[in-house]
C-alpha cells in the first residue's frame, strides 16, 4: 500500500507498557494523546495488567496494556507518533531492554506485514510474550496475526504470574 487516504482508516493494535514511576498515568497520557492526534482514534483498551520482567529480570514488575488505534496515519508515522509520546513521557534509551517509563510498541497494523530498517509489523516477538498476548486477548482474541488468532497463541504460552492491576484506562469519550 503506498497510500492511506484519509477516509481509510487502519485498525492497528498497540502495546504499552513500563515499569518506572506512575506508569498507569504515562498509559493513560498515551492514550490521551493518540485520541487527541487528528487521524488517530482509540478504539478499545484492554485491562492493565501487573507483569514479571522479561529480558533483564533484574528490575522492577511493569504494567502492560493493549490498546486498538483506527488510524490514517502510514505505519511508520504512527511509529513516529509513539516514539513522539514516549519522549514526551520522560523515556530515554539507554541500557537495552531495561526500565522505562513508557514503552508503546506497534503491534499490528492492518493485515500488513511490514519490513523496514525501522520497522517489523507484526511485532516479531509477540506471539511469545504473555504480558502482550494476554491484554490482546481482551480486546482482539478472534483477530488473525500471522494466519493465527491471538487466542491460539494464548493457548501456547505460560500465563502465570501476570495478574490484572488495580489500576484501569479510561476511554476518553469522543
Ligand atoms: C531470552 C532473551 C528471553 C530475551 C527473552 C524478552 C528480551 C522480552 C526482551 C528475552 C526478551 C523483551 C517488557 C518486559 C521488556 C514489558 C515485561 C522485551 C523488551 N519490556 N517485561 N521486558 N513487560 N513484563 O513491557 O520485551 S524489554
Ligand atoms: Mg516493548
Ligand atoms: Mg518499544
Amino acid at each position: 500500500m503506498s497510500i492511506n487516504p484519509d477516509y481509510a482508516e487502519t485498525s492497528a493494535l498497540i502495546g504499552l507498557g513500563g515499569n518506572i514511576g506512575d506508569v498507569s498515568a504515562s498509559m493513560q497520557f498515551a492514550i490521551d494523546s493518540l485520541q487527541a492526534h487528528e487521524q488517530c482514534r482509540v478504539t478499545k483498551i484492554s485491562k492493565i495488567y501487573k507483569t514479571p520482567p522479561w529480558g533483564v529480570s533484574d528490575q522492577d514488575w511493569f504494567l502492560n496494556a493493549c490498546a486498538e488505534i483506527k488510524t490514517s496515519l502510514m505505519p511508520e508515522a504512527l511509529l513516529d507518533e509513539l516514539l513522539k509520546v514516549e519522549r514526551l513521557r520522560g523515556r530515554v534509551r539507554d541500557e537495552r531492554w531495561g526500565p522505562r517509563t513508557l514503552d508503546l510498541d506497534l503491534l499490528v497494523y492492518g493485515d500488513e506485514a511490514i519490513a523496514t530498517q525501522r520497522l517489523t509489523v507484526p511485532h516479531p516477538r509477540m506471539a511469545d510474550r504473555p504480558f502482550v498476548i494476554v491484554p490482546l486477548m481482551d480486546i482482539a482474541a478472534g483477530r488473525i496475526v500471522a494466519g493465527r488468532t491471538i487466542a491460539d497463541y494464548a493457548r501456547q504460552i505460560d500465563i502465570s504470574g501476570i495478574e490484572p492491576a488495580n489500576e484501569e484506562l479510561t476511554l476518553p469519550i469522543i
